[in-house]
């Protein structure tokens, strides 16, 4: 099946990754420590105990890997900025070596005419605010929204895209109630209190990130969203897919768009609102030029009998259906599910109206293997973009204001607490030379954009 839908000819066709799941160089250059360094440090914490400390080499590769998505055709390039690589200790004294490693960046890009995405934050938190509370501290927020504003004095003449937060939703419920992610903690009440301070530190670094970029440059946050389908008509599941729907998805666009947080979200918790200040929402909801959208899959859920306490899991009414007969499932064990991408960004655009959607994530890990022969036969990851990108088309047909794509990932990566046992990039990483391999996922994507790239 091709792809039977079109798109304008200035939509933005990119790959994404992050900084400390491909950099590596984790002590070089002034960098200070983070979260993630002494969450992947503690043994259990990690698949196999792999960390970030050499990743993909990025650090030292990064001529190259931009040379190699020129080579694609890539369009657009989503990577964050390591905080503690600019402030080693989180805060006070500048480490501008790590700022020229961006700047290098940014200009071989332009260069190359890649249009960069940045993101501020994505997870990897200088350790040394950890020790003063990290996220559970409002402190947090101020440090962001001061090294927010020292990234764009830097890169904001240059750089037009800007993304304050990766997926706060991960930050909070997987770094603080799930413990799956740094810094590791197991307590639900502080997810929602480190929640309310990611979503104030995007509040307070907007104005900043406003006063140091260019005049067009376009603001934003990503979140990632989960779509929840009830699995039968019965009032109980319908009940809990709500509910669901308020924690998995809900939770941070609410503040950002309505200045609210989801009625039943903390009900349904079990636990308090968090404790704020009158002027919080308020700053949360300023307006955003876009909207990053993370999507991967769906949940299917049928009612249960909730659980006073314990895991979040049991606390929510709700088993999630799994797996489901006749779907295809991914490496990670989600759920192939392409037209979930279209009914999101359908119901994103009528429920909250955002100016702009972007897709700043999507894509799949499989049981990649290299032959040994230059060639990775990835059909499956093929497959996955193709029905998303359509799906993505179909979306924008209908009414749904998106203007870019980006796979995640160009490079295979350190996955989080997976390490590196799952896959998810277009090109493949043999971590023992370092060497990439373009994944036939990789020239299909080429070829993909290079039909739609208007000619000049
Ligand atoms: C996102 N979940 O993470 C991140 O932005 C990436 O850094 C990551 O590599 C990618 O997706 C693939 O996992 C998520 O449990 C991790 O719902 C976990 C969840 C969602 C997103």
């Amino acid at each position: 099946m091709e792809i039977s839908v079109s798109f304008p000819p200035d939509f933005l066709w990119g790959v994404a990754t992050s900084a400390y799941q491909i950099e590596g160089a984790a002590y070089e250059d002034g960098r200070g420590p983070s979260i993630w360094d002494a969450f992947s440090g503690t043994p259990g914490k990690t698949y196999q105990g792999d960390t970030g400390d050499i990743a993909a080499d990025h650090y030292h590769r990064m001529e190259e890997d931009v040379a190699l998505m020129a080579r694609l055709g890539i369009g657009a390039y989503r990577f964050s900025i390591s905080w503690p690589r600019v402030l080693p200790q989180g805060k006070g004294s500048v480490n501008s070596r790590g700022l020229d490693f961006y700047e290098r960046l940014v200009d071989c890009l332009l260069a190359h005419k890649i249009t960069p995405l940045v993101t501020l934050f994505h997870w990897d938190l200088p350790l040394a605010l950890q020790s003063d509370g990290g996220w559970l501290n409002r402190e947090t927020a101020l440090a962001f929204a001061e090294y927010a504003e020292i990234v764009a004095r830097r890169l904001g003449d240059r750089v037009r895209w800007w993304a304050t937060l990766n997926e706060p939703w991960c930050s909070a419920y997987l770094g603080h109630g799930s413990g799956e992610h740094a810094p590791g903690l197991r307590d639900l009440q502080a997810a929602i209190t480190a929640g309310h301070h990611l979503l104030l530190a995007h509040g307070l670094a907007l104005p900043r990130l406003r006063a140091h970029t260019r005049s067009d440059a376009q603001l934003g946050i990503v979140l990632n969203f989960t779509p929840v389908y009830p699995a039968d008509e019965q009032p109980e599941t319908q009940e809990s897919a709500q509910q669901a729907d308020a924690f998995h998805n809900r939770w941070f666009i609410e503040p950002l768009y309505c200045a609210r947080y989801p009625e039943t979200l903390f009900s349904a918790l079990q636990v308090q609102p968090p404790a704020m200040e009158a002027s919080d929402l308020e700053l949360i909801a300023a307006p955003l030029d876009f909207l990053g959208v993370n999507y991967y899959t769906r949940l299917l859920v049928r009612a249960s009998a909730p659980a006073n306490g314990g895991p979040i899991s049991a606390r929510l009414a709700h088993e999630t259906v799994a797996p489901v007969p006749g779907s295809s499932y991914t490496e990670m064990g989600w759920e192939v599910y392409p037209s979930g991408l279209k009914d999101l960004l359908l119901r994103l655009q009528h429920e909250y109206q955002p100016k702009t959607m972007v897709v700043t994530e999507n894509g799949a890990a499989f049981h990649d293997e290299w032959d040994g022969n230059e060639h990775i036969h990835d059909g499956c990851r093929i497959a996955y973009l193709r029905q998303h990108i359509q799906a993505l088309g179909e979306a924008l047909a209908s009414g749904a204001a998106v203007r870019g794509y980006f796979v995640w990932s160009l490079l295979d990566n350190f996955e989080w607490a997976f390490g590196y046992s799952k896959r998810f990039g277009i090109v493949y990483v043999d971590y023992s030379t370092q060497r990439r391999i373009v994944k036939d996922s990789g020239y299909w994507y080429a070829s993909f954009i290079a039909a739609r790239r208007p000619r000049s």
